[in-house]
Order: C-alpha cells, then structure tokens, then sequence
C-alpha cells in the first residue's frame, strides 16, 4: 500500500504490539525504526533477531530515550504512559503519533466487533469468535487478547469480520477506530499506577464509541451509567429487568423469548451470564439467529490448563497453565500478568535452557520454585535475577508458593516444558495442580 511507502516510522516498543507494528508497516513499505527503553539485554533476543532479520532498526536504552532523528509518524505500544520519556521525546517534537490498535485497523477493511470492560473481556472475545465461526461468519479472536490487530492486518486472511479485545490504554491513542459493534461489559476501578483518577481511566474506555455513528450497533450493560451514544443501543442485564437481554428462570430472554438456559452451558455465575447476553447480543446484530448461536455457546468452555484462575485464597490467585510446555507459552504467560509472580516451573529436560527468559524473570517473579529434572538448570540460568529453590513434589512446590506468596501477588504454575518425568501428560499436570491448590486450608 502507497501510505507508508518510504515514510520514515518509529515504532515505539519492543513487545508484542510494536514488533506487529514494525512487520506491518515494513510490508507497506516503509523505514522502521523500534525504539525501547529497556536495555537491549533485557529485551528478547529472538525479537530482535526476528526484527533486524527483517531490516528493521532497533535502538533500545538511553539511547532510544534521547534518539533525535527525524520521523514521519510514530506508533505508541499500549503499555507505554504517553507521559513517559520516550514517548515524551516524539511528542515533545509534534512528530505525529497514533497507537498500534488505530494503525491495525488503518489497514484492514473488515468489519470490526470491539470489546472492552473491565473484567470478561478476554473470555467474551474467545466466546465470540468461536460462535461466529461455529455460525459461519469466519472471524478471529485478537487485540489485547494476544495477537496484535496489526499482526491480523499483515496477514491478510479473508474474515467476515475480526473480533477485537480492546484496552483503555489501546483506546487513548485511537483516532478513526469505528467498531461496527461495540461492546461494554461492565466497569471497575483498575490502572490507577497508570491514571490519575477513574475518571481518566473509564473516559479512555469510552472512546471505544467515539467514532461510532447510527449504523453501528453499541451493546452495554444496563446498569453502567453511560454518556448518549450515536449508536443504536442494545442493553443487558442479569439484574435489571428493563435490559433488552435480561435473566429469567434460569434462561436468557430477548423479546419476552428464552433464547438460552444456562444449564445448557458450561459456563456459572452472574458474570458469565452477563458474558453470554453480550455475546448473544452481538450475534443478534450481526444478523445470527438465537437457533444458530444458542447451539454454538452450548459448546463453550473455558479453556483448562491455560492461564486457568484455580482460587483466590488469602488475596493471592492460583493460576494453573500447566499447558505452557515450552518457553513461548511461559513467556506469555508472564507476559499477561499484572501482579508480582511467584512461579512454579520445570519438568522434563527436553535440551533447551531456560536463559532467555531471564530479562522478564527479572521484571515479573520475585520467587520461583522449580521441579523435575530441569530444576538445577533453571536455577543455574535464574538464581541472579530470581528467588530460586527446589521442592521434590509438586505437592511440596504448592506448599512453599502458599508460604511464600503475599496478599496481591500471584502463583503461577507455568512449567515451560514437558511434564512426562513426573505426570502423564500436561493435563494429568494440571489436574493435580488444580487439586492441590484446592484443597488448600483457609
Ligand atoms: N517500554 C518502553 N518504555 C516505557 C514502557 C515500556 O520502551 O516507558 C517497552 C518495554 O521495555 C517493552 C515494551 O515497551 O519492551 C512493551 O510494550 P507493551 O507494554 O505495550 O506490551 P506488548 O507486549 O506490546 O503487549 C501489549 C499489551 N500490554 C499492555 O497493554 C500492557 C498486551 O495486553 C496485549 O496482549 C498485546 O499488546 C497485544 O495486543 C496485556 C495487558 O496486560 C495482556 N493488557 C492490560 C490489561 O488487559 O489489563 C491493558
């Protein structure tokens, strides 16, 4: 495409967003410079390669705060503050910035199901793409989620329409991003390390309407206290009676109709149902019929073993994803986390080492206890940047989490590789996870 042919571009941030970022605008012709603060040693090597393979530049540390070379446009990660001082140092210069959800979808001409709130976001995402394709409409889970819009958009694949988790801190730096169907699940005070107030917080979710107009539909839940949409409104509600979707006897009613009971789900509690109205609702407004999608939700359940919530006990949250066999899948892991980590690692030796997780060790765990084989491994590749010591059984390895993790962090079971020295597959791993962790005293 023309836009970016040899535009000089920034591309600030090295993770997930900014390198689909880089690779997107690479393919549409343009000079790409990533710019991190961290130091190149902190930043993941396979990264960088990937990258510079691609003739990428990557300049990281001071040098990238200071870098005063001149650019056409830069595009912001989520996780970077635009108060920050690398973000600082582009807009200080009024060079152009926009983020990496409003570059994505610049280079997409699908339709797009935005979903946003502060809890449920994820779980109704994966819900509804997998309805959707189940209904025929073929579409793709992605956005905050994981899989960056601009990795979508580079891509190319032919989707009816695309099916986008979207953050306030994605939402900040948008300016043309118009969701066909926008969805508001429910609204809670969080990123305050990041917001000055919750007012500054939910008025960068509410941007996820801002360019919405009477041909777009806004799904909300009826209890949230939002400002006048342009789009035309669907609400929900498993509390209020008067929301287009409501609960009643056990099933989902729209229109005086039960359109699905919930013990045909696999899904419990009041916030799932919620999730399931929301997922109905766009469904309805992407013309689906209730005895397409009801079927297609039956099926629905929450993946185990892959960053499954086990408990919160003694305001501490057990996560078993006990599917994370190879560093990729830990990475993610410790990618997706908020909280300071105690980690639970190790298993077979399967002839990698665990070094180049060292830099987001570093940043995420403050303790790890490791199991297996691998166990003396890893802690030779970790014991500097992480609390390492060793338990014989998994069972004592969830004893010494408890002990060790405080109020507000989370144990993480994340073994990053195969489970056969001790269990007989990463299910059976799992599952014991799960047991023990629940059979934990108060
Ligand atoms: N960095 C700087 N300068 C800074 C701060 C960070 O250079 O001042 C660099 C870091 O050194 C790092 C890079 O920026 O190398 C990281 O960028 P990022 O934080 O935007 O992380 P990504 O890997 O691009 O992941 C982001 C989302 N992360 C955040 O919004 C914090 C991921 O959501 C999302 O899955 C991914 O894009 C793909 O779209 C995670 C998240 O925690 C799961 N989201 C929050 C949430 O759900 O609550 C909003």
């Amino acid at each position: 495409m023309a836009r970016y042919q040899n535009k000089n571009v920034a591309v600030l941030g090295a993770g997930l967003s900014g390198t689909a970022a880089a690779l997107l605008l690479k393919s549409e012709g343009a000079q790409v410079t990533v710019l991190d603060s961290a130091d190149e040693a902190k930043l993941l090597k396979s990264t960088l390669e990937n990258l510079r393979a691609q003739g990428v530049r990557v300049i990281a540390g001071a040098e990238a705060d200071a870098n005063s070379d001149k650019y056409d446009l830069a595009v912001l990660s989520p996780g970077i503050d635009p108060e920050s001082p690398l973000a600082q140092n582009f807009s200080s210069r009024k060079i152009d910035m926009l983020g990496e959800l409003e570059l994505g979808f610049r280079s997409i001409d699908i339709p797009v199901i935005a979903i946003t709130g502060t809890n449920g976001k994820t779980t109704t995402t994966e819900m509804l793409a997998q309805m959707l394709n189940a209904c025929g409409q073929p579409s793709i889970a992605c956005g905050n989620i994981g899989k960056p819009l601009s990795e979508v958009a580079r891509e190319k694949k032919p989707f009816d329409v695309l099916t986008v988790e979207v953050s306030s801190f994605q939402l900040e730096t948008i300016s043309t991003f118009r969701p066909s169907v926008a969805l508001w699940l429910n609204f809670a005070p969080d990123h305050l390390d990041r917001y000055r107030s919750v007012a500054e917080y939910r008025a960068a979710k509410l941007r996820i309407f801002e360019n919405q107009t009477s041909d777009d539909v806004a799904i909300v839940n009826a209890v949230e206290r939002l400002p006048k949409l342009k789009a035309r409104t669907i609400t929900f509600s498993a509390y209020d009676d008067r929301a287009d979707f409501r609960l009643s006897e056990g099933a989902i009613v729209f229109e005086n109709q039960p359109v699905l009971r919930m013990a045909e789900t696999k899904l419990r509690g009041a916030h799932n149902i919620e999730n399931l109205m929301a997922t109905l609702a766009a469904g309805h407004a992407r013309g689906l019929s209730f005895e397409k999608m009801a079927p297609a939700l039956a099926e629905y359940e929450p993946q185990p073993h892959r960053l499954e919530i086990v408990r919160t006990l003694g305001g501490v949250e057990y996560i078993n994803d006990s599917k994370a066999t190879n560093l990729d899948a830990v990475e993610k892991a410790l990618q997706a986390q908020t909280k300071t980590v105690v980690l639970i690692a190790g298993g077979k030796d399967k002839g990698f080492t665990y070094e180049e997780l060292r830099p987001l060790v570093k940043e995420k765990v403050r303790s790890t206890i490791l199991i297996g084989e691998m166990a003396e491994l890893i802690a030779q590749d970790w014991n500097d940047v992480t609390h390492c010591e060793r338990a014989d059984s998994l069972a004592e390895a969830v004893d010494r989490a408890r002990n060790t993790a405080k109020p507000g962090e989370v144990v993480l079971f994340s073994p990053g590789t195969s489970s056969f020295d001790m269990f007989k597959s990463y299910a059976d791993r799992g599952d014991q996870f799960r047991a023990l962790v629940r059979a934990l005293p108060k």
